[in-house]
C-alpha cells in the first residue's frame, strides 16, 4: 500500500518526516499512557539471567581508525565497561508477545497519529498530510526492479499503514511461524518498556560493542578481519545489487531466526547483521561525517526526520539490508542514530543486566 500520492516529492517528504515525527508525538502519548495505566506495563517480572551471557569488566578499544570506516566511528579510544549480562539473542516475537499479553502494551507503530499534536513539532506552515498517512503504520522495505540513486530512500522504503510488530511488512503480513525471529517495528520506547518489564535494561553502546567483539581486539568483523573466511557467510546481510534483489547466498533474503548464524566468541548470536539493535545511548554525530553512499543517504533520512531537539538513540549491528559494497553496517564499530520513536522493519533489540 502506498501513501496517498500527490506529487512524488510530496510523498517522499511525508514518508521521511512522518517516520520520525510520529515518534516524538507518540512519546508524549506514551508518557500519558504510562501515567494512565498506573505504570501497569512497567511492572517488572523478576529478572532472570537465563539465556544471557556474563561479560566480565574490561577495557577495550572502541570504534575504529580504519580509513574504510565511517567518520562517526573514529577515532578509536580506550573504553572501560563494568561487568554485565547480555541476552544471547535478540528479543524474539514470542518473547515480545509474552510481554504484550501480560501488560496490554501498545507499541508506537500501533497508536493512531493525532495531527493536532504532530503539527506542533512540524515546521511552520506544514500542510496536513494525506489522511492515510495519519493511520498507525511504519516504514517497510521493498525491492526495486531497477537501479536507484542511493540518496533517495523513498525508492526502497514505504510508509505502510497497518505495519507494526505483528505485521512487519503491512496488514497482510504476519509473524505466524516466526516465533523465533527477532521482533521488529519497535521504537526505542517500546524496547525500553519491554526491558523494564523483563527486569532488564538496554545495553549501553560500549557494552554492546564490547560484547559484539566477542573477545577479539580491533577486528573489523565480530569473527575476525576477513569478511567471508573460507567463503563462508557468517551473518545475515545483503548480497547482490541493492535494493533490487538480495541473492540470499547466506540463506535468507530478509530477517532470519535469531540463532540461524554462528554465535560470536561470547556465545552471542546476530551481533552482526539480521536486524539493527537499539542501545541505551543518546546518539551524537561527529561533525563532518562523510559515510559511504548508502549510509550517507540514511544519515540524511535521520536528519530529515528528527524534529529540532529530538533525541536520537544509537543503534548497532547492521541488518539484512547492509551490504558489503556499501555500508558494512554489520561491523562492530558501525553505529547509527535513529529517532527514539521510530520503528523499522530492520530494527530490533536485546537486553542487558548489570553484573
Ligand atoms: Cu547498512
Amino acid at each position: 500500500m502506498k501513501p496517498a500520492s500527490n506529487s512524488r516529492n510530496n510523498r517522499q517528504w511525508w514518508v521521511w518526516w512522518l517516520g520520525g515525527a510520529i515518534g516524538a508525538m507518540c512519546l508524549a502519548l506514551a508518557i500519558g499512557q504510562s501515567a494512565n495505566s498506573g505504570g501497569r506495563h512497567l511492572s517488572a517480572k523478576p529478572a532472570s539471567t537465563k539465556a544471557m551471557r556474563f561479560i566480565p569488566a574490561a577495557d577495550f578499544t572502541m570504534g575504529s581508525d580504519d580509513p574504510d570506516s565511517m567518520e562517526n566511528e573514529r577515532p578509536s579510544r580506550r573504553v572501560s565497561v563494568k561487568s554485565f549480562w547480555i541476552d544471547e539473542h535478540d528479543v524474539t516475537n514470542a518473547e515480545f508477545q509474552e510481554f504484550v499479553h501480560a501488560t496490554g502494551y501498545v507499541t508506537t507503530a500501533e497508536r493512531p497519529v493525532d495531527w493536532e499534536e504532530l503539527k506542533k513539532q512540524a515546521p511552520p506552515g506544514t500542510p496536513r498530510p494525506p489522511a492515510e498517512m495519519l493511520q498507525p503504520g511504519a516504514l517497510v522495505f521493498h525491492s526495486t526492479d531497477h537501479e536507484v540513486p542511493y540518496d533517495d530512500l523513498s525508492a526502497w522504503w514505504n510508509w505502510v499503514p497497518g505495519a507494526n510488530w505483528r505485521h512487519p511488512q503491512g496488514p497482510r503480513s504476519s509473524i505466524d511461524g516466526k516465533q523465533d525471529y527477532p521482533v521488529v517495528q519497535v521504537s526505542w520506547d517500546d524496547a525500553a518498556a519491554y526491558a523494564a518489564w523483563a527486569g532488564k535494561r538496554l545495553p549501553t553502546e560500549a557494552e554492546w560493542e564490547y560484547a559484539a567483539r566477542g573477545g577479539l581486539e580491533k577486528k573489523r568483523f565480530v569473527w575476525g578481519d576477513e569478511f567471508s573466511p573460507g567463503g563462508k557467510l557468517l551473518a545475515n546481510v545483503y548480497q547482490g545489487q541493492f535494493p533490487i534483489k538480495d541473492l540470499a547466498q547466506d540463506g535468507y533474503a530478509g530477517v532470519s531466526p535469531v540463532t540461524a548464524f554462528p554465535p560470536n566468541g561470547y556465545g552471542l548470536y546476530d551481533m552482526a547483521g539480521n536486524v539493527w539493535q537499539w542501545t541505551a545511548d543518546v546518539y551524537r554525530e561527529v561533525p563532518g561525517n562523510q559515510p559511504c553512499v548508502m549510509c550517507a543517504a540514511n544519515g540524511r533520512m535521520i536528519n530529515a526526520t528528527a524534529p529540532a531537539g529530538e533525541v536520537r538513540r544509537v543503534m548497532k549491528g547492521g541488518s539484512f539490508l547492509c551490504s558489503y559494497q556499501y555500508c558494512e553496517g554489520y561491523r562492530p564499530s558501525s553505529r547509527r542514530g535513529m529517532s527514539r520513536d521510530s520503528g523499522s522493519e530492520h530494527l530490533g533489540f536485546r537486553c542487558a543486566i548489570s553484573g
